[in-house]
């Protein structure tokens, strides 16, 4: 807890460690209350760091027992402890140092360091939580072999796991047993894993490119063993790919994932033993949605290629998180695109993006990629580390090509292995590699801020020119008032009338090339002239969305509904109808504030009817183009003094209008789309689901009483539970008896299921129905609701805050002091998890002058309110700078 402004700490203070672990042993007696950590560092002085200064080991929220210096027991006077370390003022240059600490898994409310899930043990280090399990120096540049000897009594935990490979086993006196385990490939603390408890597992393997025979093993709650098989799927995929694609190999014999139904956060890439929310393990047709499973899918190969991007390679320190996370998220992103729809992928990925990075970006909470200082480390898991790092990544895989990048990844590994690594190491070896000079690219890791590029496009019909003037700039940020210049790579193409593209030549080239080229705008202005362009084109820019940045151009409604229809590029079509539904949209509810009329969109709708008779197209592809902007992303671009009542309502008015208009094409979709058979979570029948249920959900929004007879028979009529909860949600934003109903219904069918309830919590969190935040609150008695668990607080008050925009932000202010009370009443629980919550204020200076003061006063009281944690310190001191 901050008992005085807490101190930053900066990347320019950086300074190698004075002293190196080797060999860790650990032996862990395990106890809910009471477990008692015996732990031998076999260390020395770091020859590559000044030989002075005493011995400082992190460590907190234990109780020390005894410290041993070569066996040595020490009194009291040769040492220092204070809450967060322990000092010892001589060393000799090379030692085994021994500490005994006691410290209470079950009173861990804060789910970091050790602690109890649902009666199981588990740990979470990354980022600072081993200091909680042992005395340590915990930093990832510090990389030692570990051994773990865990014991515990038969009845407390059956199951004893840890990193590597399992070298003993075996049952003691008093009903106790042990393991021990040794993992071979030396790591960072952050990495080290331990989990014990009664657990059920699922047994699979796989055989690597090397011929070795890898045990893959998923431990669940028992009970929990059918819901096992589509992750152990996606994990032989993921390993397959990894080998196919990066020629990366696994390394040791076995891999486990445990599923706990306590976590912070999606799961965590501990070396050979991944522990996970359960919500991203279990899956069944029935309790799983198609989302879902896609997530499931994504993040047991993102956990698992950090074996290689990550732990392997791991960070010399935390302000270099975005090369693992960065590159991580790049790679599971590419997996994703190989296994489903790289179009449909590409949608999604900037959709989130713009919803989560963008605002970040722009807000008072703006940071570079890497990260020059911070009070809380676990502040930065962020969207602009992990998404926009991924998006820098992207922007030089575009540069140097699919082979040029392998090859500077095969010698990113091959220089690295085995090391902790900086963003410099990574762009050097990339640009060896792939030879090309990414210098100019480093900036996009230290300028925080979404650039904004400005292009001007002029045909001349006489000489056969087009010109696309181009412009960056980045608007300052907290602590960057100055922004330089980024090398920018903008890939476009040039339509004709009828569709067809021409084949682009630049100025001094001699003939035409593709007709999709990509240009680099690396200066503050620059002009691009196209030759042989006899008729005047319709131009698509930023194609594929290749740089994280915002484009504007002289485009008209005209050139976007043309793009919509024939941009060969599937992002830019896509892409021009956002722009061009918001355009309608932003206009009528401007019309609405000052009494104008709002315009019907029928262009859109005649556009949605080709979309949805085009037998061309992935059913999951039209979906992404048939559905209106999200009311967030509506209100970012709009930008400030946003009127949310506004929003939701032209974009309710719009989507009925569409309905009407398009009834039939949508009845008649709706049973077209219907998947015969069984359910399976593949992309294609998932992509028909998607589109069949935004058919539903246009129907419920005509005036035709139908559209809710449809909605409450698939409810009823669901065997799987994508389609299921499509219904359930529609019906839950209706204020009709259909309604209580279906949540009913649900809840006794679902309520003691700890995952499926979360989604019943959610739906009511995020109905635009008036009595919402009432419901939020009684909701919170509900008997399986708890602030000790985050899945429940992000189902529940985290939906609300973040996923409902009408009522978070409601006029009267409830919404949010209801949030920042929470905020302040989980900060004793749970800080990481609170400090997240508190995100959603981020953007309180795009609203109405009234909204900021009540959204200001709020971030007021949090940051003097006694005792707060540093981690909310830091985000409600930041958001109101
Ligand atoms: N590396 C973890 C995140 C750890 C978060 C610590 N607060 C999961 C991941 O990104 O793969
Ligand atoms: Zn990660």
């Amino acid at each position: 807890m901050k008992t005085e402004e807490p101190r930053p700490v900066l990347l320019s203070e950086y300074r190698p460690p004075a002293f190196l672990v080797d060999k860790i042993s650990l032996e862990v007696s395990l106890d809910p209350d009471k477990t008692e950590v015996r732990s031998f560092l076999h260390m020395r002085r770091n020859p590559d760091a000044p030989r002075e200064g005493p011995l400082v080991l992190d460590g907190e929220h234990f109780e020390l027992k005894e410290v041993r210096l070569d066996d040595e027991r020490l009194g009291e006077n040769r040492y220092q402890v204070d809450d967060t370390s322990l000092t010892i003022a001589t060393v000799p240059d090379e030692f085994v140092l021994s500490t005994l600490t006691t410290c209470a898994p079950a009173a861990n409310t804060a789910l970091t360091g050790l602690y109890q899930s649902n009666g199981i043990f588990c740990t979470q280090c990354e980022a600072e939580g081993f200091r909680r399990i042992t005395y340590y120096l915990d930093r990832p540049d510090v990389m030692a072999e570990f051994r773990t000897r865990i014991v515990a009594d038969k009845s407390l935990a059956s199951v004893l796991l840890s990193n590597g490979n399992c070298v003993a086993e075996g049952t003691l006196e008093d009903g106790r047993h042990f393991a021990e385990w040794h993992d071979p490939f030396k790591k960072p603390a952050y990495l080290f894993a331990l989990v014990a408890g009664d657990l059920a597992v699922v047994e699979d393997s796989f055989h690597t490119m090397s011929g070795r025979d890898i045990a893959l093993r998923i431990f669940v709650e028992p009970g929990n063993e059918d819901r096992c098989a589509y992750a152990m799927d996606a994990l032989k995929r993921s390993m397959k790919w990894d080998e196919e694609v990066f020629g990366r190999e696994y390394d040791l014999d076995i891999f486990m994932i445990v599923a706990v139904s306590a976590f912070n956060m999606g799961a965590m890439e501990n070396k050979g033993l991944n522990v996970f929310n359960d919500k991203y393990v279990l899956a069944r047709p029935d309790t799983a949605t198609d989302a879902d499973y896609a997530a499931i899918e994504s993040i047991v190969a993102h956990e698992y290629f950090h074996n290689w991007t990550g732990n392997r390679i791991t960070c010399r320190d935390w302000f270099q998180l975005c090369l693992k996370e960065g590159l991580t998220v790049f790679r599971d992103q590419e997996f994703t695109s190989d296994q489903r729809s790289r179009a449909v992928k590409r949608i999604a990925d900037v959709r989130l993006l713009r919803t989560h990075q963008f605002p970040e970006d722009g807000g008072p909470l703006s940071h570079p990629v890497r990260p020059n200082a911070y009070i809380e480390i676990n502040n930065f898991y962020t969207a602009t580390v992990y998404e926009k790092g991924a998006e820098l990544v992207r922007m030089i895989h575009t540069l140097l090509g699919a082979e040029r990048f392998r090859k500077g990844m095969d010698l990113y590994f091959e220089r690295h292995d085995g090391e902790a690594a900086t963003v410099e190491d990574f762009l050097s070896a990339i640009g060896d590699g792939g030879d090309e000079d990414l210098s100019g690219f480093k900036n996009w890791y230290s300028q925080a801020g979404t650039p904004e590029v400005l292009v001007t496009t002029q045909w001349d019909q006489a000489s056969a020119t087009y010109t696309a003037k181009m412009s960056q700039i980045c608007p300052p940020t907290p602590g960057q008032p100055n922004k330089t210049t980024l090398p920018i790579p903008i890939e476009l193409g040039l339509l004709c009338a009828d569709g067809t593209e021409i084949p682009l030549q630049l100025d001094g080239e001699d003939s035409p090339g593709a007709t999709s080229r990509i240009v680099m705008l690396d200066q503050r202005e620059q002009v691009f002239r196209f030759h042989n362009v006899t008729q005047k084109p319709v131009p698509s820019l930023l194609r594929g969305f290749t740089a994280p940045v915002k484009l504007s151009a002289n485009q008209s409604e005209r050139d976007w509904t043309f793009l919509m229809a024939h941009d060969s590029d599937p992002f830019n079509r896509w892409e021009a109808g956002q722009k061009y539904a918001s355009t309608i949209l932003i206009s009528n509810a401007e019309a609405l504030q000052k009494g104008g009329k709002a315009r019907q969109g029928n262009v859109f709708s005649d556009i949605i009817e080709k979309l949805l008779a085009d037998e061309n197209l992935e059913p999951e592809f039209v979906a992404q183009m048939i559905t209106l902007p999200a009311e967030q992303t509506l209100a970012q671009t709009v930008g400030s003094n946003v009127d949310v009542e506004a929003i939701h309502a032209v974009r309710n008015d719009l989507r009925s209008a569409i309905a009407e208009r398009l009834w039939e094409t949508f009845r008649a979709a709706y049973d077209r789309l219907l998947v015969p058979g069984p359910y399976s979570p593949d992309a294609e029948s998932a992509g028909r689901r998607t589109l069949r249920n935004t058919c539903l959900s246009y129907l419920v929004a005509s005036s035709r009483p139908e559209g809710l007879r449809l909605a409450v028979e698939q409810f009823q009529a669901a065997d799987n539970m994508t389609d299921e909860i499509a219904a359930l949600a529609l019906l839950a934003d209706h204020d009709g008896p259909e309604r209580e109903t279906a949540l009913e219904a649900f809840h006794e069918r679902w309520k003691t299921d700890n995952i499926v309830i979360d989604k019943w919590f959610a739906i009511q969190a995020v109905s635009t129905l008036p009595g919402t935040l009432e419901n939020v609150k009684r909701l919170t008695e509900h008997p399986v609701f708890s602030l000790s668990n985050p899945n429940k607080v992000r189902a529940l008050i985290g939906s609300f805050a973040n996923a409902n925009q009408l009522r978070f932000h409601a006029a009267d202010g409830s919404g949010y002091s209801y949030i920042g009370d929470n905020v302040l009443e989980l900060d004793r629980l749970n800080p990481q998890v609170a400090a997240r919550l508190l995100g959603a204020f981020k953007s309180w200076r795009q609203f109405d002058s009234a909204r900021q003061d009540q959204m200001k006063a709020v971030l007021e009281k949090i940051v003097n309110a006694p005792g707060i944690s540093q981690d909310v310190y830091e985000i409600a001191s930041k958001s109101l700078s």
